[in-house]
C-alpha cells in the first residue's frame, strides 16, 4: 500500500467559516429579515444555529476537539449599530467573548465586517447605491475595530461582493431584488471597493500589525466547445467581470468596468491578501440572442458529479486554477471558503480530500496559500435557499438544535490534525478519491 502523505507547512491555518446571520439567529433588524419576511426565500432563518443564544460555544469546542486551530466568522452590522446615531456595547461584547473562546480554544480568529447583510437604516437611505455608505461603513468599521482589535490579526472587509451585486442587482435573488440592473450592480462595486480602500486606512491606523484583506467568489469559466473563438471570448470577459474586476482594482487603482474605466488611485495596493471561495465552475457557449446573460449560455461538465440540489458541479482542478489566478495580484492566499451541500455526505469526503489536494498541490509549488476554511461547520441558513442545502460537517436538527456529525467531520478532522491528506484516510473516510490522489 503506497504510504504517501501530502504534507502542508507549519502553521497553515485549518478552519472552518461561517457569517452572522446564517448561524446566529433572530437577526431581525437587517435587509434579509425583511426579505424573508416579504416571502423571498425558500424558508425563514429564524433561530438559525443559536449563536447569539450562546451555542457558538459547544460548537466552537467542535471545531477545537476535531484539529482546527483557526475560525472565520462575521460580525452583524445591525447588532452593532442598530440606528444611525446608536451603538449597542453589549453586542460588542459579545464578539469579544466569542473572540475570547476562540483563543480559549486554540483557534485564530478571523473577521469578516460585511457578510451580505446590512442595518435597515443603511438600506433606507439607499444602502450601497449611495455614495454615503463609504462614510457610514468606515464610521462602523472604527468603532468595532477600536473595540476588538487586540483579538484579531486578519480582517476581511467584505465578502463576496461580486455575488452582493450579482444576486442583488443582475438576478434579484438577494435584497434589493433587481434584475438586470448591471449598472447599479457595478456602481455597488464600487461603492464597496471605495469603501474597502478608507476601511483598509482605518484598520491599519488602529492597528498597524493586522492584515486587511477581501472575499472574493472566484468561479472558473471555462469555453464549452474548444473550436469556437466566441466560447472563449464570452469566458474571459465573464471572467473578468466577475472574477478580476475587485481585486485588480485594489492591484492597480483601476476599476476596468463596463463600458468605461475609473480610476480609483486611493484602492491601489490596498490589499494585504486575497480571500478566495472556491466553490465550481462553469462550462460558457457564446449565444448571440441572450444578451441579459452576457451572450451566453453557461452550464456544469455533463460528466461532473453534482451535488444534492445540482448546485456545484465538483470540479476539484478548478481549486488549483482559481489559485493560479490569484497569483497575479501578488499577496498571500487564503481559501476563505469551499464546501458542498450534501446532506448525506454522500459527495463530500470525495469533495473535500480532492479540493484539499489541490490546495497541496498548489502549496507544493511554493504559491503563497496560507489557509483553508470549509464552509462550513454546522448547516446554517443559506440565504434564498433557506435550509434547503445543507453545507455542515455536522448536521442541524432546527426543531431541537440538537447537532450530529457527519462523516467528512472526521475526514477533516483527520486532515487538520495530520496538517495533510495520508493515503490511509483518503483509504478510510474518501476510497472513490483514491484514484485521483494515488493514481
Ligand atoms: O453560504 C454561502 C456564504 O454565505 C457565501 N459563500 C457561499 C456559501 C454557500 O452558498
Amino acid at each position: 500500500m503506497p504510504q504517501a502523505t501530502f504534507h502542508f507547512p507549519r502553521g497553515f491555518l485549518w478552519g472552518t467559516a461561517t457569517a452572522a446571520h446564517q448561524v446566529e439567529g433572530h437577526n431581525t433588524n437587517n435587509t434579509w429579515y425583511a426579505w424573508e419576511q416579504a416571502g423571498h426565500t425558500a424558508d425563514t432563518c429564524d433561530l438559525a444555529c443559536d449563536w447569539w443564544g450562546g451555542r457558538w460555544r459547544e460548537d466552537l469546542d467542535r471545531a477545537a476537539e476535531s484539529g482546527q486551530n483557526a475560525h472565520r466568522f462575521s460580525v452583524e452590522w445591525s447588532r452593532i449599530q442598530p440606528k444611525i446615531d446608536r451603538w449597542d456595547e453589549a453586542a460588542l461584547d459579545h464578539y469579544r467573548q466569542m473572540l475570547q473562546g476562540m483563543y480559549e480554544r486554540g483557534l485564530t480568529p478571523v473577521v469578516t465586517l460585511h457578510h451580505f447583510s446590512d442595518p435597515l437604516w443603511f438600506a433606507e437611505q439607499g444602502g450601497w447605491e449611495n455614495d454615503k455608505a463609504i462614510g457610514q461603513f468606515v464610521e462602523f468599521v472604527k468603532k468595532v475595530v477600536s473595540a476588538l482589535k487586540e483579538y484579531v490579526p486578519l480582517w476581511c472587509t467584505f465578502n463576496e461582493p461580486n455575488v452582493y451585486a450579482t444576486m442583488g442587482y443582475i438576478m434579484g435573488v438577494f435584497p434589493p431584488g433587481r434584475t438586470g440592473d448591471m449598472a447599479t450592480a457595478q456602481r455597488v462595486m464600487l461603492n464597496m471597493v471605495r469603501a474597502h480602500a478608507a476601511a483598509y486606512e482605518v484598520i491599519h491606523r488602529l492597528h498597524p500589525v493586522a492584515r486587511v484583506g477581501m472575499v472574493l467568489n472566484y468561479r472558473g469559466f471555462s469555453p464549452a466547445r474548444g473550436w469556437m473563438p466566441f466560447d472563449a471570448g464570452i469566458a474571459r470577459l465573464q471572467s473578468r467581470l466577475y472574477n478580476d474586476l475587485i481585486p485588480a482594482t485594489l492591484r492597480d487603482g483601476v476599476f476596468r468596468g463596463l463600458p468605461r474605466r475609473i480610476r480609483i488611485p486611493e484602492a491601489r495596493g490596498k490589499q494585504d491578501f486575497l480571500g478566495i471561495n472556491y466553490y465550481t465552475r462553469d462550462l460558457v457557449a457564446f449565444v448571440p440572442w441572450k444578451p441579459a446573460d452576457l451572450f451566453s449560455r453557461r452550464f456544469y461538465p455533463p460528466d461532473a458529479p453534482l451535488s444534492e440540489t445540482g448546485f456545484i458541479a465538483h470540479q476539484p482542478e478548478g481549486m488549483f486554477a482559481a489559485l493560479k489566478w490569484g497569483l497575479q495580484f501578488d499577496v498571500p492566499l487564503i481559501v476563505t471558503e469551499n464546501g458542498v451541500e450534501d446532506s448525506q455526505d454522500t459527495l463530500r469526503p470525495r469533495y473535500l480530500v480532492e479540493h484539499v489536494h489541490q490546495v497541496w498541490r498548489a502549496v507544493n509549488f511554493n504559491w503563497p496559500v496560507k489557509g483553508y476554511f470549509h464552509w462550513t461547520l454546522v448547516d446554517n441558513f443559506e440565504w434564498e435557499r433557506g435550509w434547503q442545502q445543507r453545507f455542515g460537517l455536522w448536521a442541524l436538527e432546527r426543531e431541537t438544535q440538537a447537532r450530529r456529525k457527519r462523516p467528512s467531520a472526521d475526514l477533516y478532522a483527520a486532515i487538520c490534525r495530520e496538517n495533510g491528506i495520508s493515503y490511509a484516510m483518503v483509504e478510510r473516510y474518501a476510497p472513490d478519491a483514491l484514484a485521483a490522489l494515488f493514481p
